[in-house]
């Protein structure tokens, strides 16, 4: 029956956290995946999550099905978490909130949803984007294609060159943007720039589709979401996939969301139905789990409060853990432009190494990147850094 299919090579980024965990040297440092450990090296469960966890069980309640869309109080966090408390558009019943399966799932739900509704549209991704940007809208059926973005030269954003792409695109072209901590790149927008942008996005009738996974490693909570904010002041209809995956460090409890914040109260009510559909043909309904740790955390004060704290703490030790490895890598090759190490944002840094070079570092140093160059620093630990750093300087 399935003798004819083609083997999977398997994904770029999982695979190397297998090759990591099979690796016996115990120097080795994982650099690839995106997700963060702390000084210790370790996954961290956040005491605010296990809080919520506590009182979770202790709640003993029952296990229904949630409605396709997820958990009202959830949704309502969400929304909130990603406009402001006090947005405008929440008050004026213009964004539909759908608790999904991780960011991922949201993402997916909402391609899908385009690719009903908008059939005769094209998606553009920033050159290079998160891989799985292009197997999931390719999946739903769309045709991929990229806008400028990374510049190679200065490490730093082609922003003429992508404006430029975007204006000459065809009126209701799906254009997904990362909102902060540019992956693989993390090099962002500024808020000026994405001033410049909506009027671009507004004038050629184009669709932004946001994508969040990372609100709280950048700048801040609010910080991270100007875009989000900005382009709901606009009046523009536009897409944002959120992730608590990263920011509760709750990976495998898939944490997620998807909001459409539309034009109109009677937009979004449209929306938000056909999205319900798209969910229950797809995976019926989000799981109750995610939706109450996320609704306890955002919702309780105190919990609030705490989760705030400990995101703070993560991105200060990533800025942390980037300025220590500026300083090897300064002091051991100072001849090197090592500069993007510092101006990139969040939990990457893209470090212009060819997969060649990548590779040596893991075989020859047992320090793991992506194959594109994509360094996770949210790996780094004050106590392997010098090591990193020694290995990088030995491969460039
Ligand atoms: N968007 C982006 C930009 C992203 O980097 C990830 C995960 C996701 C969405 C998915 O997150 P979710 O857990 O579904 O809410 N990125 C890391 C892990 C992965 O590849 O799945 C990574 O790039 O390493």
């Amino acid at each position: 029956m399935f003798e004819h299919i083609t083997p999977y090579a398997g994904d770029p980024i999982f695979a190397l956290v297998d090759a990591f965990n099979q690796d016996s040297r115990p120097h080795k440092v994982n650099l690839s995946i995106g997700i963060y450990f702390d000084e210790q090296g370790r996954l961290p469960v956040l005491p605010s999550v296990q809080e919520a966890e506590r009182r979770i069980l202790a709640e003993g309640g029952a296990k229904p099905y949630l409605p396709m869309e997820g958990l009202a109080a959830c949704r309502t966090q969400v929304a909130q978490l990603l406009l402001g408390p006090q947005h405008p558009a929440l008050a004026e019943g213009r964004v539909a909130t759908i608790q999904t399966v991780g960011s991922s799932g949201g993402l997916k739900v909402g391609a899908d949803f385009l690719r009903t509704w908008l059939p005769n549209s094209d998606v553009w991704v920033s050159d290079p984007t998160w891989d799985n940007h292009r197997s999931m809208f390719e999946g739903s059926g769309f045709t991929v294609k990229a806008y400028p973005y990374y510049d190679a030269a200065t490490g730093g954003l082609r922003f003429e060159d992508m404006l430029a792409c975007l204006k000459g695109l065809p009126p209701r072209s799906i254009v997904l943007l990362h909102a902060c901590c540019h992956n693989p790149t993390g090099v962002d927008l500024s808020s000026a720039q994405w001033d410049a942008l909506i009027p671009v996005l507004r004038e050629r009738q184009l669709l932004p589709y946001l994508d969040l996974a990372y609100q709280g490693f950048g700048q801040g909570i609010a910080e991270d979401a100007y875009s989000v904010r900005a382009l709901a002041a606009s009046g523009l209809t536009f897409f944002v996939a959120n992730s608590f995956s990263k920011s509760m460090s709750v990976y495998g409890e898939r944490c997620g969301a998807l909001s459409a914040v539309c034009a109109s109260q009677a937009e979004a009510d449209l929306v938000l139905g056909q999205l319900r559909y798209t969910v229950r043909r797809i995976y019926s309904s989000p799981g109750l789990h995610a939706a109450s740790l996320v609704a306890h955390v955002l919702g309780d004060a105190d919990l609030r409060s705490m989760w705030e704290g400990e995101l703070a703490q993560m991105r200060q030790r990533m800025l942390e853990v980037r300025q220590a490895l500026h300083t090897r890598l300064c002091a051991l090759a100072p001849q090197h432009d090592w500069g993007y190490v510092l101006s990139q944002r969040g939990m990457f840094s893209y470090t212009g190494l060819s997969a060649e070079q990548v590779d040596r570092l893991r075989e020859e140093h047992a320090v793991y990147l992506i194959r594109s160059g994509r360094l996770c620093v949210a790996g780094l630990t004050q106590a392997n850094v010098d090591r990193v750093a020694q290995a990088l300087v030995k491969v460039v």
